[in-house]
């Protein structure tokens, strides 16, 4: 079997890990298919990849942002031209539908034509001195090297999330991108360099998270780690991080609630839900994983939503015509099985789906059914915990205060979403629902870049990406200007 071998990209250049080993990429919709052999790196790896960036900012932080932003620009111009051939990539990396790779690729678009207008901005503040004839302001100022780790779920948009603001900022990173969807990485930071980003100022080190994102964490050259993946794994970042009073920008799991009341127009509820649910093949952080019901209308929404599930076509998504593609790998696909055994174990019932499809036209690759569960009582192991998966449990309620608690009750906090005509009831929920995103008469999952995405309690640590990364991946000098020409004695004159 032939296939490309690619390495790990330090100092500009392209080069094997030192271990010599490397991990291959599958094609979820057939295994049998590698698109590479990627490097397996180690701490000795990120030593290099971490001194080049070091090297690099020495001068990447005195490019005026203006200048970093024409790269960033540039690079949002060639990645339009290329969407098409980049969602092929993706597709077949991690599996998820052409119209989905293609809107993943065009989130970093986004991403690169809003970071790059902070170009011009990167706005600090002035304010009065208490001395005459002193001038005081706050400038941002870059970290220097930062640290990020990346999930297989959106293999292009959160990479840009985490590279374009640090990037414009000043800062020069080493980016790990997680094993399952390396190529997509290297598809974005092949583009900065076509755009100009000069050599060093983005390294990739390929590896486990183990091995290459604790070496990142732990290495004293690195200032800041952002990091999207799980609470578990999350929680370990932070603890490792703490030991060298490094900022971490935790962005993890969530059990996202859609709230259906009895006065919601129900096509577009079922619209939602079908889309929340499935969309991803369940593997988004945003993914809606619980549907609650008012009680009036759960009979007919479950009777056609479950009819709905059963009409979804499931298979490769390079074909177009197929709406959910196949779980990132054979992990995943066990974890959605032992969530359904949970699940009636716990007195779930089982409405449609629950099984990985392994024959046929199937048989290469790692499916699931798009699963219903219904009910589902808010305590349960299935109501509580991320699946990550396409397996969905309805929960029914009474009243509109019982949803809003019932949505509340888990440790995650990310995106929750409320179908309703009624405006006052809207504005309720988004004054009390515990999360980082609301949405009305929308689904949980489509945030758009321009605004703060991450998420409260387990979530997140407070930290937010698209608008609200600039602050994580800047921090302030507070800047005193005398021109009295005497000594000026704050707090004393
Ligand atoms: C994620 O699942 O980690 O809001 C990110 C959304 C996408 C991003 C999801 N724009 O669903």
């Amino acid at each position: 079997m032939s296939y490309p071998v690619f390495h790990n990209l330090i100092g500009g250049q392209w080069l094997p890990a030192i271990s010599g080993k490397t991990i291959l990429n599958l094609n979820p919709a057939d295994q049998s298919d590698v698109i590479g052999a990627f490097p397996s790196s180690h701490a000795e790896d990120v030593d290099l990849a971490v001194e080049a960036a070091k090297k690099a900012f020495a001068e990447w932080r005195l490019v005026p942002a203006p200048k970093r932003a024409e790269i960033l620009y540039r690079t949002a111009y060639l990645l339009s031209i290329k969407k098409e051939e980049f969602a092929r990539d993706m597709t077949r990396e991690m599996g998820k539908v052409l119209v989905e790779t293609r809107g993943d690729v065009q989130e970093a678009i986004d991403e690169a034509f809003y970071v790059a207008g902070e170009g011009r901005r990167l706005l600090g503040q002035t304010t009065p001195s208490e001395l005459p004839n002193k001038f005081a302001m706050s400038i941002r100022v870059p970290l220097g090297v930062v640290g990020l780790i990346t999930p297989w779920n959106f293999p292009m948009a959160i990479p840009s999330w985490k590279l374009f603001p640090a990037l414009i900022a000043g800062n020069t990173c080493v980016i790990k991108p997680a094993t399952d969807t390396p190529l997509s990485t290297h598809n974005l930071v092949k583009t900065l360099i076509e755009a100009g980003l000069p050599p060093g100022v983005v390294n990739i080190v390929g590896g486990s998270g183990s091995a290459v994102g604790a070496a990142l964490v732990e290495h004293p050259g690195v200032r800041a780690i952002s990091f999207t993946g799980s609470s578990a794994v999350g929680s370990q970042v932070a603890q490792r991080a703490a030991a060298g009073f490094k900022p971490v920008s935790l962005e993890m799991g969530g059990k996202n609630a859609q709230i259906v009341m009895n006065d919601a127009n129900l096509d577009l509820a079922l619209d939602g839900a079908l889309w929340g649910a499935f969309g991803t093949t369940g593997q988004r952080c945003t993914a809606t994983s619980r549907i609650l019901l008012q009680k009036e209308i759960a009979a007919e929404f479950t009777q056609r939503f479950v009819e709905r599930t059963k009409k979804l076509k499931i298979g490769n998504g390079l074909d177009e015509t197929v709406e959910v593609g196949p779980q990132i790998n054979p992990n995943q696909l066990e974890t959605s099985a032992k969530y359904v055994v949970v699940a009636l174990e716990e007195g779930a019932r089982l409405l449609t789906g629950g099984r990985a499809l392994t024959s046929g036209e199937y048989g290469d690759g790692t499916y699931f059914e798009p699963t219903v569960l219904d009910q589902v009582t808010p305590t349960m192991r299935i109501a509580r915990e991320e699946v990550f998966g396409p397996v969905v449990s309805l929960i029914q309620f009474d009243t509109f205060n019982q949803a809003i608690e019932i949505a509340n009750s888990i440790d995650y906090g990310l995106s929750v979403s409320l179908y309703t005509r009624d405006v006052n009831r809207a504005f309720t929920a988004i004054r009390d629902l515990e999360a980082g995103i609301a949405y009305i008469n929308a689904p949980t999952i489509g945030a758009e870049v321009h605004l703060p995405f991450g998420g409260v309690k387990h979530t997140g640590n407070g930290h937010r990406e698209g608008n609200g990364a600039l602050d994580f991946f800047t921090t302030w000098k507070a800047v005193y200007v005398d021109y009295s020409d005497k000594l000026q004695r704050a707090q004393i004159d």
